[in-house]
C-alpha cells in the first residue's frame, strides 16, 4: 500500500530563463497533474531577469492553474530567491525546489518526494552510485565540484556527496524551524540550508538521481567558485565564537561580494524583517 500524497509546493528559482523554462514547466505541470494525487503548486521565483522569463511564466500560468510566480526586482540571487519562496511553506506539507532548466525530470523529482517517509529532507545526488547521468557537466565543472565538495566536507563533516544538486524536498516543519538561519544568497545557499537542517537535528536522506546537464548555465565558473568559497567559509564562521569579533570586517566583505558581482548575504535581522 502506498502512503497518500501530501500537498506539495515546488519552488523554481529562475534568472533569465526565457529560453529554458517553458518545456520544464509544461513537463512538471503535466506530469504532476497526471501522477500526483494531492494538491501541488509550482511557484517560479524570479529576480532581476533582463529577458522575458516573466512573460513566459505568465502565459503558462493561464494554461496551467498549478503554476504561479513571485518576482523580485532586486538581484537577490538564487539563494535569496529561495529564501523568499520558502516563506510560502505554510501552504503545503512538503516543500521542494528544482532548477528551471529541466536537468531533473519530473519523474526523478517525484521519486525524491515519495522517499520522504520517515526522514525530514530528501536530496538528489549525482555522485552516489546508482545515479543516472544522461549528459554530464563539463570536466572543469566536475573538477570544481569535487574541490568544493572536499572543502565542504572538511569544514562541516556532513557526509553528503552532492550538496549542490538542484533537486531537494523537505517537510514543512523543517522549513519553519530553520528559515531564520538562511542567510546565503548565492549558490552556496544549499550548504547553508543543509547545515541548518542537520544542526536542528533533522534527518537528511541523499538518494541517487537521474540528471541531464542542460546548456545555457548561468554559472560563471571562476567568479561563482570564489563566491561559493567565501560564502562557505562565512557559514562556518557564523557557527563559531569568532563571528562577533569579525564584525569590523563586514564592509570589506561587502566590497568583495560586490567585486564578484555576487548577491550579498543577509544579516539575521534582515531575514526577520523581510518575513
Ligand atoms: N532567482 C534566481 N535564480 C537563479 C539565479 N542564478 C541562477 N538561478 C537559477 O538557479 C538554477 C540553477 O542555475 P543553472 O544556471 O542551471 O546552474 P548549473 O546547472 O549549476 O549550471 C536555474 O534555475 C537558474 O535559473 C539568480 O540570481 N536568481
Ligand atoms: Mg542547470
Amino acid at each position: 500500500m502506498r502512503v497518500p500524497d501530501s500537498s506539495l509546493l515546488i519552488l523554481i528559482p529562475a534568472y533569465n530563463e526565457e529560453a529554458r523554462i517553458e518545456p520544464m514547466l509544461r513537463a512538471y505541470a503535466d506530469f504532476f497533474g497526471r501522477n500526483y494525487s494531492n494538491k501541488f503548486q509550482l511557484v517560479v521565483v524570479l529576480n532581476g531577469c533582463r529577458d522575458n522569463t516573466l512573460g513566459v511564466v505568465q502565459r503558462l500560468a493561464k494554461e496551467f492553474p498549478s503554476i504561479g510566480w513571485l518576482d523580485f526586482p532586486a538581484p537577490i540571487g538564487k539563494g535569496g530567491a529561495l529564501i523568499e519562496g520558502l516563506k510560502l511553506a505554510g501552504n503545503a506539507d512538503l516543500i521542494g525546489y528544482v532548477d528551471a532548466d529541466g536537468a531533473t525530470e519530473p519523474k526523478a523529482f517525484l521519486d525524491l518526494v515519495r522517499k520522504i517517509g520517515a526522514v525530514d529532507c530528501v536530496i538528489g545526488s549525482r555522485w552516489l552510485p546508482g545515479a543516472i547521468i544522461h549528459q554530464a557537466q563539463t570536466g572543469n565543472r566536475r573538477f570544481a565540484s569535487r574541490v568544493f565538495h572536499t572543502i565542504v566536507q572538511g569544514l562541516f563533516w556532513m557526509n553528503i556527496r552532492d550538496t549542490q544538486c538542484g533537486a531537494k524536498v523537505m517537510k514543512r516543519e523543517v522549513v519553519e524551524k530553520i528559515h531564520a538561519a538562511l542567510l546565503i544568497a548565492d549558490m552556496a545557499f544549499d550548504i547553508n540550508l543543509l547545515y541548518s537542517i542537520k544542526r536542528a537535528g533533522f534527518k537528511i536522506l541523499e538518494v541517487p538521481t537521474e540528471w541531464t546537464d542542460i546548456d545555457g548555465s548561468k554559472v560563471a565558473l571562476g567568479r561563482s567558485s570564489l563566491t561559493m568559497f567565501l560564502s562557505t567559509v562565512r557559514i562556518r564562521l557564523i557557527y563559531s565564537p569568532l563571528y562577533k569579533l569579525l564584525r569590523p570586517l563586514r564592509p570589506l566583505e561587502a566590497l568583495v561580494y560586490r567585486k564578484l558581482r555576487a548577491p550579498l548575504p543577509l544579516s539575521s535581522t534582515e531575514t526577520q524583517k523581510r518575513k
